[in-house]
């Protein structure tokens, strides 16, 4: 049997952005720390997580939806969006064609989300190729981008799967947010919508127990649950 690995949230965050941006490259050095110069494109969607630390010893496990950009693949992925509470928009520096249709992406994004809420970051992905050769590849300029990122108040990182600058920063961002709305209340969690889940840690003889609840709007029973592994 695994490790037992125990966290207070799980937070269900979904990857949205044109084919070859770099979602699935981004999500590989996140969880795995590793990189492909070759990198296959993502049919229908894949599924990553990670545990991450939020700070006064609170951990959060992210659930990772990479979806596919292909246009083909639009009908499976749309059905992924409800339950997300964390959306990373991916866009490549060296195509501006990606970068203009962010907006669309986010507009998806928001209509399928709804009623529910999310928080949304902006990475651009490649950076690394953006800045070799004297920045004669880079389409996308940082100031345009953090333009467009803080109109829409959402934050904005440039980053690459490549050399991991700005990797973790992206999903540090993101999962600062959504835990800081859940502590405020402006996130809750709902029965019939997976987006935001309450986590479990373990006591000295394995069993499993609901954390407690920090949020005032979250009201959960606590439960012991000796048979069952976590989720
Ligand atoms: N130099 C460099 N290449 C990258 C970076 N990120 C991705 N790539 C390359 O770009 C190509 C496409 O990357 P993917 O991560 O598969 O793109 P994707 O957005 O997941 O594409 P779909 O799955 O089709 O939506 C691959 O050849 C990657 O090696 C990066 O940060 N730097
Ligand atoms: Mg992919």
């Amino acid at each position: 049997m695994d490790d037992p690995v125990d966290f207070d949230y799980q937070f269900r965050v979904i990857l949205i952005g044109d084919s070859t941006v770099g979602k699935s490259s981004l999500l590989r050095k996140f969880v795995d720390d590793a990189f492909f110069d070759v990198s296959d494109p993502t049919v229908g969607v894949d599924f990553f997580a990670r545990v991450v630390a939020v700070g006064n010893g609170r951990r959060v496990k992210l659930q990772l939806w990479d979806t596919a950009g292909q246009e083909r693949f639009r009908s499976i992925t749309k059905s992924y969006y409800r339950n997300s509470v964390g959306v990373v928009v991916a866009y490549d520096i060296c195509n501006v064609a990606s970068f203009e249709r962010v907006d669309a992406w986010i507009k998806e994004a928001k209509r399928h989300i709804e009623p529910f809420k999310a928080s949304f970051v902006l990475v651009g992905c490649k950076r690394d190729l953006a800045e070799a050769d004297n920045g004669n590849s880079r389409e996308v300029c940082y100031e345009e981008a953090k333009r467009f990122a803080d109109f829409r108040q959402m934050p904005f990182v440039e980053a690459s799967a490549k050399t991991g600058e700005g990797v973790e920063k992206a999903f540090s961002e993101l999962t600062r947010r959504i835990y800081a709305g859940v502590e405020s209340g402006e996130y809750a969690l709902q029965d019939g919508w997976d987006g935001i889940k309450k986590g479990y840690s373990f006591n000295n003889n394995g069993l499993r127990r609901r954390s407690p609840t920090h949020a005032n709007n979250v009201h959960l029973r606590e439960a012991e649950v000796a048979d069952s592994k976590c989720c």
